[in-house]
């Protein structure tokens, strides 16, 4: 599983299709919010963003090959995943509509109002003591939106039903920002072994984090009430199923 990373995004896509009755291969669309997310944690990793040596349990892209490398492969990786996009819509035979919002879906989530501003303000937090609210935003657009993106599309390819299209954005979005909490407690309580990335990463950038605010506990009880929403959400809307359920529990029980 190391390689290939957890495969979270591609999940909660699927899952998301099949909670609406989706029919059909939706697995081009899964790959496709994963080749978004490949791109973002190359570019993640280099000199001028995290700077990082080790990722999925290997040394980073930058690291083996170069710096220009890298990012030439992270750029490619980009276009890769709305092509994957565009022929996922195809092999469901979806409408243009339904293409047309997919697609944007996730250049909304990769771009200037998701991804890119969220790893911006990243950067530029470095060093300051930001408040939880900063904090929340950071990690929804950074983290969040493509992970919202995801459970979206899911519901935009598998089904119609605006209320559950709704309750899966919700879903979707506390999950998002969940994970991202869980990810900032790993980096303080796990190890470079068991994560397959450097552990402690985020004090050495001198990062405002949950745990950082709200202590490890603190952090940890905010995702669950998070992810205890999230659920609420789902079963109001009667998609409460074995596999969402799975990985919004998934989240706060992760070890990498
Ligand atoms: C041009 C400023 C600018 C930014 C480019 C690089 C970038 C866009 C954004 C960074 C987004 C990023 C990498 C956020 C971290 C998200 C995160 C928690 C990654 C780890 O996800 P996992 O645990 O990883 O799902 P695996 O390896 O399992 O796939």
């Amino acid at each position: 599983m190391r390689g290939g990373g957890k495969r979270f995004r591609a999940r909660l896509l699927l899952a998301a299709f099949d909670a609406v009755g989706g029919t059909g291969d939706a697995t081009g669309l899964a790959a496709a919010v994963e080749l978004i997310h490949a791109y973002s944690l190359v570019h993640d990793d280099l000199p001028c963003m995290d700077d990082d040596d080790l990722r999925r349990g290997r040394p980073t892209l930058h690291r083996v090959y170069d710096t220009g490398t890298a990012m030439r492969a992270g750029l490619a990786l980009l276009p890769l995943g709305i092509e994957a996009a565009m022929s996922g819509c195809k092999s469901l035979n979806l409408d243009d509509n339904r293409t047309t919002e997919i697609v944007t879906t996730i250049l909304r989530a990769a771009g200037a109002t998701g991804m890119i501003s969220g790893q911006l303000r990243d950067l530029e937090g470095e060093g300051k003591a930001l408040a939880l609210s900063d904090l929340e935003t950071i990690h929804g657009e950074k983290t969040g939106a493509l992970i919202q993106a995801s459970a979206n599309i899911g519901g935009i390819a598998g089904g119609e039903n605006d209320e559950q299209l709704s309750a899966l954005d919700f879903f979707g979005q506390r999950i998002g920002l969940a994970f991202q909490i869980i990810d900032d407690v790993l980096d303080v309580t796990s190890t470079s072994a068991a994560l397959g990335k450097t552990a402690g990463r985020d004090a050495s950038l001198r990062k405002s984090t949950y745990p950082g605010l709200l202590g490890v506990e603190g952090a940890s009880d905010r995702a669950q009430s998070l992810i205890n929403e999230a659920l609420d959400r789902l079963q109001n809307a009667g998609l409460l199923s074995n596999e969402l359920k799975g990985l919004a529990g998934f989240i706060a029980a992760r070890h990498s």
